[in-house]
């Protein structure tokens, strides 16, 4: 039986582009999932703390995102929606993996260079970086395919960004395998979204980003029309006052031509939703204004996350706050069992105690 899973950082409500490239993803393979197959959806908490983070504030953002998860119709009955910290498997296994996993196959992940302001290229790790790199982040990569592997998940999809990672995870499968003469690790199967990168919209040559100060650089989940509707008028666009196709020149426009591209936007002419970018921006005609444009992707928008603020401020509150603590209890056993399993057989085949 298929066994999905995948995980978001609690770092700030999600953004259209969480939304576009994995969360309604998710929702859509729990809606297709067939009788039997699991399906696990982790807040990774052990991994924003690779970035400093208030206490209090992250305690926030975690509520805030398991009550996102559930406003755009994750269901606890078939989803098991957890936080990553209260399966403490997922760190004992990371440790396990980290002694047969290679410094120099981490050493070549392009994410922590990023975060290190370093081109994807860089070398990495000489003096300076070294004492400025911290070793979680580093590591980051073990952490996650911990993540995956303690559920012996069969399946998991992540944006482009994180291929790496999950051929990484892969690579953890074949050494502990290997070394300990086992076949307990399931060798995962990425599934990657399709989505285009959503960017921001205040500098459209940056990603839309949760963590990112400016609040109007993005549209958040949870936002109601008319917040979506004044950040998308005072989106960055440029002074061609026309709507076309030209991603390289016009990275503003096209950006809101892919947000309503993703919306399943047709356009007057064509019918039944699904039309590309190109073909959406061949739709205006040469009066129609990049106000035009605005106003649709606010409506599309406004349609597409019908209903998302309600359910979302319902599940913070219900029951005075007792509601999501109790999914969130709900969801924290049911993952620990699952770790459980795995963990067993994994103590076994290297020779490890853990029962108490
Ligand atoms: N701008 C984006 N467009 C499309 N997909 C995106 N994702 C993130 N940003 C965009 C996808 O969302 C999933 C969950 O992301 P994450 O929270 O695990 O990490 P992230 O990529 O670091 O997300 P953010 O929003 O940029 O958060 P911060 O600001 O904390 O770094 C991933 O599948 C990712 O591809």
């Amino acid at each position: 039986d298929s066994v999905v899973f995948s995980g978001i950082q609690p770092t700030g409500v999600p953004h259209i582009g969480n939304y576009f490239g994995a969360l309604r993803q998710w929702k859509r393979m729990q809606d297709a999932a067939p009788a039997g197959a699991k399906l696990f959806f982790c807040i990774v908490d052990w991994h924003a703390i690779t970035m400093p983070q208030d206490a209090h504030i992250l305690r926030q953002k975690k509520a805030e995102m398991f009550a996102a998860l559930m406003a755009i119709g994750l269901d606890p009955k078939r989803s098991t929606i957890f936080y990553q910290s209260e399966v403490r498997a997922h760190t004992e296994l990371m440790w396990i993996l980290s002694c047969t996993a290679s410094m120099g196959y981490l050493n070549r992940m392009t994410q922590w260079k990023s975060k290190m302001h370093l081109d994807d290229d860089a070398k990495g790790l000489d003096h300076d970086v070294a004492q400025r790199l911290k070793l979680g982040l580093f590591s980051y990569p073990v952490l996650q395919a911990a993540d995956i592997l303690v559920h012996r998940a069969t399946h998991v999809p992540v944006g482009e960004d994180q291929k790496q990672h999950l051929e990484f995870s892969r690579e953890c499968v074949s050494n502990f395998n290997h070394t300990y003469n086992t076949k307990c690790l399931v060798f995962p199967q990425t599934i990657t979204t399709s989505s285009p990168r959503i960017m921001s919209l205040r500098h459209p040559n940056r990603k839309m980003s949760k963590s990112s100060p400016v609040e109007s650089s993005r549209i958040d989940i949870t936002n109601r029309h008319r917040e979506i509707q004044s950040r998308i008028m005072g989106a960055a666009t440029d002074s061609m006052n026309r709507v076309t196709w030209d991603p390289e020149n016009r990275p503003g426009v096209a950006n809101l031509l892919s947000i309503l591209a993703q919306c399943g936007y047709s356009g007057s002419a064509a019918g039944g939703g699904g039309a590309s970018e190109a073909e959406i921006a061949a739709g205006f005609g040469p009066n129609d204004t990049l106000k035009d444009l605005k106003m649709m992707t606010a409506d599309a928008l406004r349609l597409e996350l019908e209903g998302v603020p309600d359910r979302y401020h319902e599940v913070l509150t219900s029951k005075g706050g007792k509601y999501i603590q109790e999914l969130q209890d709900h969801g924290a056993d049911r993952a620990h069992a699952s770790a459980k399993e795995t963990m067993r057989m994994v103590r076994d085949a290297v020779g490890l105690g853990g029962k108490r």
